[in-house]
């Protein structure tokens, strides 16, 4: 396999070393054939590595790597919090073609009308860079807070940007995970940020872009059941995650 665009190892790295310092974390079971899955894109290779890990606070953690014919490469990271914590949701997506980073995109997403009053202090304690080419979110992109940051990194100094802020912003999810106590799981706060998770998944999955690419590798059928069961299968029922 050829290797990745440097910036996603990087990320990838920084994201798995974050981890290790989570209290009580551990793998969620994947189904065998996902943590590794070849296809075959026009004669040329497909690669995805899957990750998942949980934790107190996070039901799902999953950092995916995948490396698409010759000329695309894809991180994508959700930590999806458990809904009796009022937390957000981490997201990232990082996406190179042609050697280029087109799209990287990194949110700390509400589920509910809006952002923690404590999460929001945090983020806007951060740096803001003058990145050159900021990019606008879809239609489906209501989901996203507004601080999310999305851009097309136009040099190594913007790409050393994105990465700081993207570690800053997942710092503030670990941070609040950390000093967060749970509601319980009947608690209508729970059964109301549920509902935003389940939201959240719903309009993720209508990303185009994203289906598009799995399509090509894989077909229809098997990109749908990759969206809909991996990367954003409808949340558990408060109370029933993890094990934790
Ligand atoms: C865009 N996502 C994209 C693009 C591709 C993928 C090819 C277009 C790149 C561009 O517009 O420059 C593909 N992303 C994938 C694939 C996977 C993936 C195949 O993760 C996984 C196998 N997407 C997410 C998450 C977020 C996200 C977690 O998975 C945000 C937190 C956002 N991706 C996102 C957005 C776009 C995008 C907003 C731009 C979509 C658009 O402009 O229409």
């Amino acid at each position: 396999m050829r290797d990745f665009h440097p910036l996603i190892p990087r990320i990838a790295a920084s994201l798995r070393s974050a981890w290790q310092g989570l209290t009580s974390v551990s793998a969620l079971p994947m189904d065998g054939d996902l943590a590794e899955i070849r296809g075959e894109l026009e004669g040329d290779a497909m690669a995805i590595s899957n990750q998942l890990l949980c934790c107190p606070g996070v039901r799902k953690i999953h950092l995916e790597t995948a490396q698409v014919g010759r000329n695309l490469d894809i991180l994508h990271c959700v930590l999806f919090p458990d809904p009796c914590y009022d937390l957000p949701i981490f997201g990232a997506d990082v996406v190179v073609g042609r050697g280029a980073v087109s799209a990287a995109i990194v949110d700390l997403s509400p589920t509910g009308a809006s952002l923690p009053e404590r999460v929001v202090a945090r983020l806007q304690q951060l740096p803001n860079h003058p990145f050159s080419q900021p990019r606008e979110v879809p239609s489906w992109g209501t989901i996203f807070s507004p601080h999310v940051l999305f851009v097309r990194p136009t040099s190594a100094q913007e790409e050393d940007w994105f990465l700081a802020h993207l570690e800053a912003v997942h710092g503030v999810m670990l941070r609040s995970v950390e000093d967060c106590e749970p509601q319980p799981a009947d608690h209508p706060d729970s059964l109301s940020r549920h509902a935003g998770q389940l939201f959240y998944c719903q309009q993720q999955r209508r990303n185009d872009k994203t289906r598009r690419v799995l399509e090509m590798a894989f077909d229809s059928q098997w990109a749908d059941r990759y969206i809909q069961n991996l990367l954003f299968d409808d949340p558990p029922t408060p109370g029933e995650h993890c094990g934790n």
